[in-house]
C-alpha cells in the first residue's frame, strides 16, 4: 500500500484484528454493529503511521458522543493556549479565529469571551449544536479544500485532534493553507507516534485515527503545502502529543528528525500488558467497574475480550454516553458517576488513563475503593 501522505511504499507493523467502531455506543444489547480490521502500516519515507483501510468518516461522526468540554483538562489547556496566542499575536476585534474539528466549542469559547470573532467547523451534529448554543457559529460540514475556498480567511486556525481523523490528509492540509491569511498561524495537535510506541498505548489505535504522526511526518506534510514550523512542543495530552505552530513560507526546508520506532517492542508490551490485565480481572477479589467510556475503553476491552461479567459498568459524565453500551463487550453499560459512587465497587479501572490524576483527584473524598489504569495494575 502507498502512503496516503507522500506516496511511498508502506509496510505493515501491527494488527489488532477486527474491532467495532470505538465510539459506536449501542442503545440495545441485541443491537447489531459492524467490525472492521485495524492494521497499522508505516511509511519509512515520511515516518507516518496509518491504517490500511480507513472507514468512511460518515459512519463514525454522524452520531458522535464525544464532547470535549466534559474533560476539564481540555478546557484548562484551551484557556492557556488562547492566552498565549492572544498575547503573542495581539488579536483584535478584526481578527478571525477558526477551529476545524471544533466539537462543542470547548476552545473557541475562550476567544468568544474576549469578543474575538470565531468560526467552528465540525460535522458531528450533537457537539456542533452544543457549540452553537454557546454562541459559537459552527459550520456543520466535513472540512475539505472545496469547503475552505468558501470560508473567510483566518488569522489563527486551530486543528486539535482532527488531522488524524481525515483520510484525504493532503486535501485537508491544502484547505488549511487556503483558509489561512498570509501572516496567519496554524496550531495543530496530534497524539505523538513516538510516545504511543514507546509506552505501548495501543488503545489509541482505532478507526477514527487514520494517522499516527511523527515529527517528520507532520512537518513534511505541511511543508508540501507551503507551510513551515514556527514552534514545536511535546505536550502531555493523550499520553504524549505534538503541538506544532505552522506559518506560510515558501523558503526553508522541512524538518527531518532521527526518529526511529520499535514496533516489535510495542507488540511485545501490548501482549504482556493485556495478558496481565485480563488475568488480574479474572482473579481479583471484589467488584471491578470502569471509569471513562473513552474510545480507548472500547479498544482495550475488545482486545482483551473483557465483557460485562468482569466489568458490568463504566462511569462517565457525558450525557450522550450515559445509558448506552460499549460495543463488543456483552453489554458493559455507561452509568453516571453518581451511580458509581452509590455502588462503591471495590476497584475501578480508569480507561481514560490520560485523565487518571484528574479523575482520582476529583473523586478522592467520595470514592472509597481503589483506582488503577490498564497500564498500571494494582
Ligand atoms: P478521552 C478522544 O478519544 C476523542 P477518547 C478523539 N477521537 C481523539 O482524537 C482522541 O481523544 C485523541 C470522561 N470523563 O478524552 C469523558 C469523565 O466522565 O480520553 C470522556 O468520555 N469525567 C477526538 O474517547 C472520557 O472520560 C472526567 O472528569 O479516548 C475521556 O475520553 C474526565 C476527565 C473525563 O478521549
Amino acid at each position: 500500500m502507498k502512503c496516503r501522505s507522500c506516496g511511498a511504499e508502506t509496510e505493515q507493523v501491527l494488527s489488532l484484528g477486527e474491532m467495532p467502531l470505538a465510539n459506536h455506543l449501542l442503545v440495545y444489547p441485541s443491537e447489531s454493529y459492524h467490525t472492521y480490521p485495524i492494521d497499522l502500516m508505516y511509511c519509512p519515507a515520511c515516518k507516518l503511521g496509518q491504517l490500511a483501510e480507513p472507514v468512511r468518516p460518515l459512519e463514525m461522526f454522524n452520531d458522535y458522543p464525544y464532547y470535549a468540554s466534559v474533560s476539564k483538562p481540555n478546557l484548562d489547556s484551551g484557556r492557556e493556549l488562547m492566552h498565549e496566542i492572544y498575547t503573542e499575536r495581539h488579536l483584535t476585534g478584526l481578527s478571525l479565529v477558526t477551529e476545524i474539528g471544533s466539537n462543542d466549542g470547548y476552545l473557541l469559547d475562550h476567544y468568544n469571551r474576549y469578543a474575538i470573532p470565531v468560526l467552528g467547523i465540525d460535522p458531528a451534529s450533537g457537539p456542533a449544536n452544543q457549540a452553537a448554543l454557546r454562541g459559537i457559529p459552527t459550520v456543520q460540514e466535513y472540512f475539505t479544500l472545496k469547503l475552505a475556498r468558501q470560508m473567510p480567511k483566518a488569522d489563527v486556525i486551530h486543528a486539535h485532534n482532527v488531522l488524524a481523523h481525515v483520510p484525504d490528509v493532503n486535501d485537508f492540509v491544502a484547505g488549511i493553507e487556503t483558509m489561512l491569511k498570509p501572516d496567519g498561524v496554524v496550531v495543530v495537535e496530534v497524539p505523538y507516534l513516538g510516545d504511543m510506541v514507546e509506552k505501548g498505548t495501543f488503545d489509541l489505535i482505532y478507526h477514527e485515527h487514520c494517522y499516527y504522526f511523527s515529527i517528520t511526518a507532520i512537518c513534511s506534510l505541511f511543508f508540501r503545502h507551503g507551510m513551515t514550523v514556527g514552534k514545536l512542543e511535546r505536550i502531555p495530552a493523550h499520553g504524549g502529543s505534538l503541538r506544532v505552530f505552522f506559518r506560510k513560507s515558501v523558503r526553508g526546508a522541512s524538518v527531518t528528525s532521527g526518529e526511529a520506532f520499535d514496533f516489535r517492542g510495542m507488540i511485545e508490551s501490548i501482549y504482556k500488558q493485556t495478558t496481565r490485565l485480563k488475568k488480574w480481572l479474572e482473579t481479583s477479589k471484589g467488584r471491578v467497574w470502569g471509569f471513562g467510556a473513552s474510545a480507548k475503553a472500547t479498544i482495550m476491552l475488545n482486545f482483551c475480550q473483557v465483557d460485562s461479567r468482569l466489568i458490568p459498568c463504566i462511569a462517565d459524565s457525558t450525557p450522550a454516553k450515559i445509558g448506552r453500551l460499549l460495543p463488543g463487550t456483552g453489554g458493559i453499560k455507561v452509568v453516571p458517576p453518581e451511580r458509581w459512587l452509590e455502588e462503591q465497587p471495590e476497584w475501578t479501572c480508569i480507561f481514560a488513563w490520560n485523565y487518571a490524576q484528574e479523575i482520582a483527584g476529583k473523586y478522592a473524598r467520595e470514592y472509597k475503593g481503589k483506582m488503577f489504569t490498564p497500564y498500571a495494575l494494582p
